[in-house]
């Protein structure tokens, strides 16, 4: 089940975002709680609550989003590395229920993460 959320708000430009990339399938824009220097969330403009939504048929547009992480990194000079995270769930630390791939980068990223 998808509902609407504050990221659907952002899609339909009805609540302001800085947006550093958009197509007809995906959007990116800063993160309003940086964890980073650079901390970008890249949505679908599809609303699927979260990964384990996710059905065959969101193959290639999952693929997508991948490719846009790596083109908005690149734009973005990640060039030493970044790290690409999606929370699904409550374990695992979803506040936003409509699905987003967070790219973190400029800064050093500790592992195991929180
Ligand atoms: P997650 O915990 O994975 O669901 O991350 C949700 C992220 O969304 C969190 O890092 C803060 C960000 N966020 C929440 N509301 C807004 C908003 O209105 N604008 C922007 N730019 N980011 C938001």
């Amino acid at each position: 089940m998808t509902t609407e959320t504050i990221f659907s708000k952002i899609i339909k430009k009805e609540i302001p975002a800085d947006i550093v990339y958009e197509d007809d399938l995906a959007l990116a824009f800063r993160d309003i709680t940086p964890q980073a220097p650079v901390h970008i969330l890249v949505i679908p403009k599809q609303a699927i609550a979260k990964i384990s939504d996710a059905e065959p048929q969101d193959q290639a547009l999952l693929g997508h989003l991948l490719l846009v992480c790596g083109k908005i990194a690149k734009e973005q000079g990640l060039d030493n590395g970044f790290r690409l995270v999606i929370n699904n769930g409550d374990d695992g630390g979803q506040t936003v229920h409509h699905l987003h791939i967070h790219i973190l980068g400029k800064r050093f990223m500790q592992w195991p993460p929180g």
